[in-house]
């Protein structure tokens, strides 16, 4: 005899293997997730890019600041599109609303570490501590993977349709 109990059980067992599996790389902090943090970064004097996913089960919170032991100064920036031009700009706080889900990927939303120590190696984790107005602080390991060209630039993989020459950014705030 199966009880309707012991299937629900069963379902939340499932899913609970599941979703562990799926997030290896990822960190609660209060309602929020904060999944997969990667970057990536080319050229060891240019500011590096970070990327993660926030998922927000709780009420609305906001991202207010980054920090980096590994660089001396972490920004929140996005993209704005400037006559057909995607160009950085940097922002001082990221809203996530309840139950929200935010993503930093490239050409949107991401961090950018300045003045890194060292070049990253492919795989190589760096500590990022995000700051949240209501939820506090929480560190994750970025996780840095090498561009998939051989030139050097701004020309890495998924970069290539836009410009995001951190040399020439813009400041606008
Ligand atoms: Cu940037």
């Amino acid at each position: 005899m199966i009880r309707p109990l012991s299937i629900a059980l069963f379902l939340a067992l499932f899913l609970a293997s599941f979703a562990g599996a799926a997030s290896a790389h990822d960190y609660k902090l209060g309602d929020l997730m904060i999944e997969h943090p990667w970057g990536r970064a080319i050229i060891a004097s240019r500011p590096a890019g970070a990327f993660l996913t926030i998922v927000n089960h709780g009420a609305a919170d906001r991202l207010v600041g980054a920090r980096s032991p590994a660089a001396e100064k972490v920004e929140i920036h996005t993209h704005i599109n400037d006559n057909g031009v995607m160009r950085m700009r940097r922002i001082e706080v990221v809203d996530i609303d309840m139950h929200q889900t935010v993503a930093l990927q490239p050409g949107g939303l991401h961090l950018m570490l300045f003045g890194l120590k060292a070049l990253p190696a492919d795989g190589e984790m760096l500590p990022v501590m995000l700051r949240f107005e209501k939820a506090g602080e929480v560190e994750v390991m970025v996780r840095f993977e090498k561009p998939t060209t051989t030139s050097g630039g701004d020309t890495g993989h998924d970069m290539k349709s836009m410009k995001h020459d951190h040399g020439n950014m813009k400041t606008t705030d």
